[in-house]
């Protein structure tokens, strides 16, 4: 996500280092490649006039003190205002109301029944009972696809096969909520083009008869410009609540990130990266202003990781590591715990300085199949036992897993850097993540 925007930024900061003092000349080409980086990441040509206007501004107004350089500051300055653009605080979904009411509109495709499923995964986690509608009534395939997504999330689907009215369907729904005791009820319906008056006035019934207490717009980000076009005609005809943008993950430019707000005047609530149900961030725009930049984001990190792992499994691993006792098993374990938290690529890029680092470099979703390989033809003493394993048993190793005996030394070489980071890490102090969240663990 953002790759380009991130390299190019990062690029125009640093031709500032070793400046010694900020002065309108010796800045002028960093604010003019500030601004190219984001006009080329799709930002409207207007408002990235704007932001940087207002970086150079406060650059020359500020004293540079000898703590910090220019490029530091210059960091700090770009950060803060990317931030303003993106509406500086968290906006919350609101759902009042039993049951609470989510209403998702958007073009065809843009991802609104997988957001559907997303949201109930998200919200199932919050201790909330969902019930998902079916409204789309012009493609069967769609009430499949949403029943498919109930039925691996064990959430339950409202859907009527013969009915064409979805305000039928939604108001049907709604009894069915009741009866089960569903507190919220999450409303996929068809996509549609804004320049299809009748489909338009669809939704706009629906959003009437429904009242929900949110109404979330679902575009696709890789559409640039074109996606702050749509939102701004949803708008018009809908006043929906909060954007929820999806496709990050792919090459997105990641303008619609940053204009939307500032052309629509609605905030971003829910980015969405990748296809799997895990794929859904909360939307925080210091926190993306800081992954724009390179700066990573633990703190969605460790969110996401709290998603999929129990305290107890935290307790228990802490306590392995503590003593020693972290092994092949364990890592095998936490191998498929990080796959749940979703795309590796982009967990991987919620870590500072990673991110950076592996600008450009593939990585899928497979990276750790050849460990889990080489790790499944050990016996089980040798998975708890690590340092029984000699050449004999290296050598046997790689012929049953069909690997090289490289490759198996080099698992065991990650294995051992992996024991000791993770020492190091407790050694700052169990409550190192914990204080990250402001949760107490
Ligand atoms: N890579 C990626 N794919 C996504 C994301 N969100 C959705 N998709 C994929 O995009 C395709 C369309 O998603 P849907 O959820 O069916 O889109 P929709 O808006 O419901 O589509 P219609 O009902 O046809 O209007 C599917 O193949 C999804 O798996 C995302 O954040 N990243
Ligand atoms: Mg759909």
């Amino acid at each position: 996500m953002f790759e380009n925007l991130s390299k190019n930024l990062t690029k125009a900061i640093k031709s500032l280092k070793g400046q010694g003092r900020i002065t309108e000349i010796n800045i002028a080409s960093t604010i003019k490649e500030i601004r190219r980086s984001l006009v080329q990441a799709d930002v409207h040509y207007k408002v990235a006039k704007q932001v940087t206007d207002v970086i150079k501004q406060k650059a020359i107004g500020t004293n540079v003190i000898s703590a910090v350089s220019p490029g530091q500051l210059f960091t700090k300055l770009v950060q803060d205002e990317l931030t303003f653009l993106m509406g500086m605080t968290r906006t919350e979904v609101r759902l009042t109301g039993n049951p609470a009411i989510v209403l998702v509109a958007g073009l065809q495709g843009a991802g609104k029944t997988t957001l559907v499923g997303k949201l109930a995964h998200y919200y199932t986690k919050k201790n909330k009972t969902p019930l998902l509608v079916a409204c789309d009534v012009y493609r069967p395939a769609a009430t499949e696809q949403l029943k498919k997504l109930g039925e691996q999330l064990g959430v339950s689907v409202y859907s009527e096969p013969d009915e064409k009215n979805p305000c039928t369907i939604a108001k049907n729904a709604l009894k069915e909520a009741k009866n089960q005791g569903a507190d919220l009820v999450i409303v996929d319906t068809a996509g549609r083009l804004a320049i299809d008056d009748m489909m338009m006035k669809e939704i706009r019934m629906l959003k009437e008869s429904l009242k929900p207490s949110e109404t979330l717009f679902v575009v696709d980000a890789m559409a640039g410009q074109d996606a702050v076009t749509t939102a701004q005609a949803f708008n018009e005809q809908l006043n929906f609540d909060g954007v929820v943008l999806t496709k990050l993950d792919g090459d997105a430019r990641g303008g619609a990130a940053l204009s939307i707000r500032s052309v629509v005047n609605k905030p971003i609530k829910f980015i969405s990266t990748g296809e799997k149900m895990q794929d859904l961030d909360v939307f925080h725009p210091d926190r993306m202003a800081s992954r724009i930049l390179g700066m990573g984001d633990v703190i969605s990190f460790v969110e996401r990781a709290e998603q999929v792992y129990t305290e107890e499994q935290h307790r228990h691993m802490t306590q392995k590591i503590k003593n020693n006792q972290f092994n092949l098993e364990d890592l095998v374990r936490q191998i498929q715990q990080i796959k749940k938290m979703g795309n590796i690529k982009e967990i991987v890029s919620l870590l500072p300085g990673i991110g950076k680092a592996l600008q450009g470099v593939p990585i899928d979703n497979d990276v750790f199949k050849s460990y889990e390989v080489i790790i499944d033809s050990m016996t089980p003493k040798e998975k708890r036992q690590p340092h029984i394993i000699d050449r004999s048993r290296r050598e046997r190793i790689a012929l049953g897993s069909g690997k090289s005996v490289q490759d198996v030394n080099q698992l065991l070489k990650q294995f051992d850097a992996v024991c000791k980071m993770m020492k190091k890490v407790q050694k700052n102090g169990p409550s190192f993540f914990a204080n990250l969240t402001g949760k107490g663990r």
